[in-house]
């Protein structure tokens, strides 16, 4: 075929919707027996979508706007994927996509501009562009500790939470990890287990998510606005809606700024973040604005020891991804809920009948990996992925990912990435980003079907570009203060490169309509492809 998607959440129906729109032949393969990505997949309770609802959906149709209704501010895992089937029956996407299809790999056939993608069932396609929509938050990653095959109870994933229900009453429940995920899970999880504990790491900043159902009022309201809406989040720094304050953190009395603080962090979750310009920018700042959300946690628990152990201390807020949460911290106040910090006493190995730290043995039934992902490159360097020469991505991306605007990367023609490392990803509203590289590359595939271009690829002095500019701007932000999965430090030995691009959502589009309006600088566009071109002058 002519374009073949690799992935059916998000990023991957929406590039099917637009391409088969422009009269592309296009198929989607997807490695689940079901579609959604990452709301397919993380299925544990209480997993819920940080970004409101309303902003959390595709804006490409007037009438599945007007349509659809969600049901709370912030949607649950099951609305969401509700939503996706929903979206993928409006618009009859479903035929367009093979299940139960795990890609293996995929080769660039350099002489015939197209891509030989070999399947793990041992099948195989051929396509001209191979776009890869894998979520950038989709490869989990687990610890490996001594005997953990000897621990005679249950274990899960929670990226890989099983379809059926699982029942905690009468358990004993390790969670280990605090990010969003250990996070969410905690105080459902508590309401029914006979004991959970949490074995914490590092200490996280989480902001309340003032959750609640949607009144009536509430869903006119955002219906009847809608274009309105979108044209904020689209124009605002995180593809949120929320625009940043204007006057610095230390130029207001304190006073002022606890007012300001108070009311963003009863409301606003993320945009929390957004309250002063530079939060994430100054040190100073961030420190008041840490210390504020210090201040807000240890009034949350009751317990002293336990408080100071919950308060973050090793990073400042935001430089790794904070939580917002809906009871997370209120969960310790119960009597069947207990924290081990493993940072004060690491585990040192699993038993038959639990975990035991440097401290102690815990007891257990069920153990739940809440642990995070090889973000952002674990998916793509997954399949074995051979571009020019015999190169592999993992390869060229030995010293960290290298792209062209997050696109794509010299060396692999035809290739395009969506969501990829480069672009504003995890540092936005992924519906938004994900819609406006959508809606950009739709473009870029119609002018390459139109000029009956071959092959397209990224330069290198581009590629070189355009990371000096990604790390350029991440130097003014506080980011790199800490590890985290936004700059490799989730992974050992993986390289210590911030990944996504921080300039914003907004200035990532201008950049990208920039980038179409100057021909697509930055890429080669060739009539035939260069391996053939090379061929023909060799023959003379
Ligand atoms: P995160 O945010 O990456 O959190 C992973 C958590 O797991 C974090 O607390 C880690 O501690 C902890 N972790 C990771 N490895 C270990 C080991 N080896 N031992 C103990 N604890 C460990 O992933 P989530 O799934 O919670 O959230 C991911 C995104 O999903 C989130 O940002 C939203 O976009 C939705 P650490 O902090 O590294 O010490």
């Amino acid at each position: 075929m002519d374009i073949l998607i690799v992935g059916a959440g998000i990023a991957g129906l929406r590039t099917l919707y637009s391409l088969r729109k422009d009269g592309f032949d296009v198929r989607v393969v997807e490695a689940s027996d079901e579609l959604g990505g990452v709301w397919n997949h993380n299925r544990y309770p209480g997993a819920r979508c940080d970004v409101e609802s309303y902003d959390y959906s595709y804006s490409f149709s007037p009438e599945l706007e007007q349509e659809w209704t969600w049901t709370e501010r912030y949607p649950r895992q099951p609305e969401i994927l509700s939503y996706l089937n929903h979206v993928a029956d409006r618009f009859d996407l479903r035929r367009d996509i093979t299940f139960n299809a795990r890609v293996a790999s995929a080769d660039y056939d350099e002489v015939g501009a197209k891509w030989v993608v070999a399947f793990e069932d041992g099948a195989a396609m051929t396509c001209r562009r191979l776009i890869l929509c894998l979520g950038q938050l989709s490869a989990p990653k687990t610890p490996e500790y001594p005997g953990q095959e000897l621990f005679r109870g249950e274990t899960i994933v929670s990226a890989l939470w099983p379809r059926r229900d699982v029942d905690f009453r009468g358990k004993r429940v390790g969670i280990i990890g605090t990010g969003s995920s250990g996070m969410q899970m905690t105080p459902v999880i508590a309401e029914t287990a006979e004991r959970v504990t949490v074995f914490q790491r590092t200490a996280n900043y989480s902001v309340p998510a003032a959750n609640a159902p949607l009144t009536a009022d509430e869903i006119r309201d955002v219906k009847a606005h809608y274009a309105e809406r979108r044209e904020m989040t689209r124009n605002s720094p995180t593809g949120l809606g929320f625009q940043p304050g204007k006057v610095k953190t230390l130029d207001v009395d304190p006073d002022e700024r606890e007012r300001v603080f108070e009311a963003a962090y009863n409301r606003y979750g993320f945009g929390f973040a957004l309250a002063y310009p530079d939060i994430l920018l100054d040190p100073e700042a961030n420190a008041v604005a840490s210390d504020f959300l210090r201040r807000k946690i240890g009034e949350r628990v009751s317990d002293p020891e336990v408080r100071a152990k919950l308060l973050p201390v090793t990073h400042g807020f935001g430089t790794r991804r904070p939580t917002v949460d809906s009871g997370y911290f209120e969960a310790f106040n119960r009597d069947n809920v207990d924290l081990a910090d493993i940072r004060e006493a690491p585990i040192t190995e699993f038993t038959e009948t639990g975990i035991r730290t440097t401290e102690k043995d815990y007891p257990l039934d069920l153990i739940i990996y809440a642990t995070g992902f090889d973000a952002l490159t674990g998916a793509l360097l997954k399949p074995r992925i051979t571009g020019r020469d015999g190169q592999t991505l993992k390869e060229k991306w030995a010293q960290g990912p290298i792209t062209q605007l997050g696109l794509g990367t010299a060396g692999f023609p035809n290739l395009i990435i969506v969501g990829g490392p480069g672009s504003p990803t995890v540092l936005s509203n992924v519906m938004v980003s994900t819609e406006l590289q959508v809606d950009w590359l739709t473009e870029l595939l119609k002018t390459l079907r139109d000029e009956e271009i071959a092959e397209i690829e990224v330069t290198p002095e581009a590629e070189q570009a355009w990371n000096a500019h990604v790390a350029e701007r991440v130097s003014e932000t506080l980011y790199m203060t800490a590890d985290s999965f936004y700059n490799g430090g989730e992974v050992k030995g993986k390289p210590r490169v911030f990944m996504p691009y921080s300039g914003g959502v907004r200035h990532y589009r201008r950049l990208l309509e920039k980038c179409a309006a100057d021909g697509y600088a930055g890429f080669a566009l060739r009539k035939a492809p260069l391996a053939k071109t090379a061929e023909v002058q060799d023959a003379r």
